[in-house]
């Protein structure tokens, strides 16, 4: 017999939580002495015990474990604790992976302005654009955008902050969360707070010199324009000269663009399902004219994937503005 003292050396257990084992009828001693009151245990006790303590480790509670080492639960109940569990693990390690990225973004924030404070300070401000698109806050939207500028905080980190609100808005929608006139109230607080970042992207990248010419629009029946018109500011910033035909533009005017501005590249945008084909569309009328050689032909927008870009013969995509910028950069190049 080992004292309970030995037992909770041996096994690691305290001795407290052996006691709360007896009481709970989990593990109960093989013996008490009843004029003293000390508990003893058996040595293959311990077998019992490590089980406890591995199903502790996964999780269980000790009236699950309780349960299951009286031989009260079936396998398939067991299985099914543990399949629980694994779910209840695997979401506990997506917040944590999360916190993580909050806890790196902050890291990097606070290397970058040296101050915590600072730091504070952007995040603030960036969490406020945000709601502002949330709630559809048009006032706000200005008064954060401007803080954002007057802060000094890196506008391409303001709008891609802009960019998630609106995706957040645009998701809910496609849930059936939300309703038109919530995309509308969104997208109209973005079109507002959006220029006053662009300003500063292009007072920061003001460049001399051209790297080359672009002619940008979004394809026929489609009306998005943000995304659009993020990279059009990311082109000029970096030094393109940027001809934005705006919205819903017929092939027959990017064709006479492209002709009137000498372009280098066209760069088409769509957002829809519906209006995906139209770039290709596009791309057979520059063939038809004899103006596709005469241009490098990027895609992009919500509705484009690499493959679809492959398949109508443009000349790259990319999913981003930024990545837009250095697709046009390496086209010219080559
Ligand atoms: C805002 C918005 C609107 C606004 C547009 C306002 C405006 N001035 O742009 C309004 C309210 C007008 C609108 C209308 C509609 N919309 Co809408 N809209 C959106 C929403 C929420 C956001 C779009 C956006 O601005 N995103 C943010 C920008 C930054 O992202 P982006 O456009 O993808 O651009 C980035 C990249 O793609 C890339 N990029 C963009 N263009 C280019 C070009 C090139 C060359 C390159 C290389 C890269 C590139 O760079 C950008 C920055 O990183 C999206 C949801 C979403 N998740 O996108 C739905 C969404 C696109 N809309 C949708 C729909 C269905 C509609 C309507 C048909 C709704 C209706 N029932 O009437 C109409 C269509 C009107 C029309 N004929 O075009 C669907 C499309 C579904 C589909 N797959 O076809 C979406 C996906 C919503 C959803 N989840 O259902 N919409």
């Amino acid at each position: 017999m080992i004292k309970i003292g030995d037992f909770s050396r041996i096994s690691g257990v305290s001795i407290k939580t052996l006691r709360n084992y007896d009481k709970i009828g989990l593990l109960k001693p093989n013996k008490v002495d009843q004029s003293t009151g000390y508990r003893y245990y058996a040595a293959d006790q311990l077998v019992r015990l490590n089980s406890i303590v591995v199903l502790r480790n996964l999780g269980l509670s000790l009236g699950e474990i309780r349960s299951f080492l009286n031989g009260h639960a079936s396998p398939d109940h067991v299985s099914h604790m543990l399949h629980v569990k694994r779910v209840e693990i695997q979401q506990q390690l997506l917040i944590e992976k999360r916190r993580l990225g909050q806890v790196e973004d902050w890291l990097r924030q606070i290397e970058r302005d040296g101050n915590i404070l600072l730091s504070l300070e952007t995040s603030q401000v960036l969490d406020g654009l945000k709601k502002a698109i949330l709630d559809y806050d048009i006032e706000s939207s200005v008064d954060w955008a401007r803080k954002a500028v007057d802060r000094g905080i890196d506008p391409l980190k303001a709008l891609d902050v802009l960019s998630e609100a609106i995706r957040q808005v645009g998701d809910s929608f496609g849930r059936g969360e939300l309703w038109l006139p919530d995309l509308i109230g969104a997208a109209s607080t973005m079109l507002v707070a959006m220029p006053i970042l662009e300003e500063e992207i292009k007072r920061r990248g003001a460049k001399r010199e051209s790297l080359g010419t672009v002619v940008i629009g979004t394809v026929f029946g489609d009306i998005h324009s943000i995304g659009k018109d993020m990279v059009c500011t990311l082109l000029i910033a970096e030094g393109f000269e940027v001809h934005n035909l705006g919205v819903s533009i017929k092939a027959v005017d990017f064709i006479e663009a492209i002709e009137r501005y000498k372009a280098n590249v066209l760069a088409m945008s769509a957002l829809l399902t519906t209006t995906a084909p139209e770039q290709r569309s596009v791309i057979e009328a520059l063939m038809k004219s004899g103006v596709r050689d005469k241009v490098k032909v990027i895609v992009g927008g919500g509705a484009i994937t690499q493959q679809f870009a492959n398949s109508i013969g443009a000349d790259g995509y990319e999913p981003t503005a930024r990545g837009a910028v250095d697709l046009t950069k390496r086209l010219i190049r080559d």
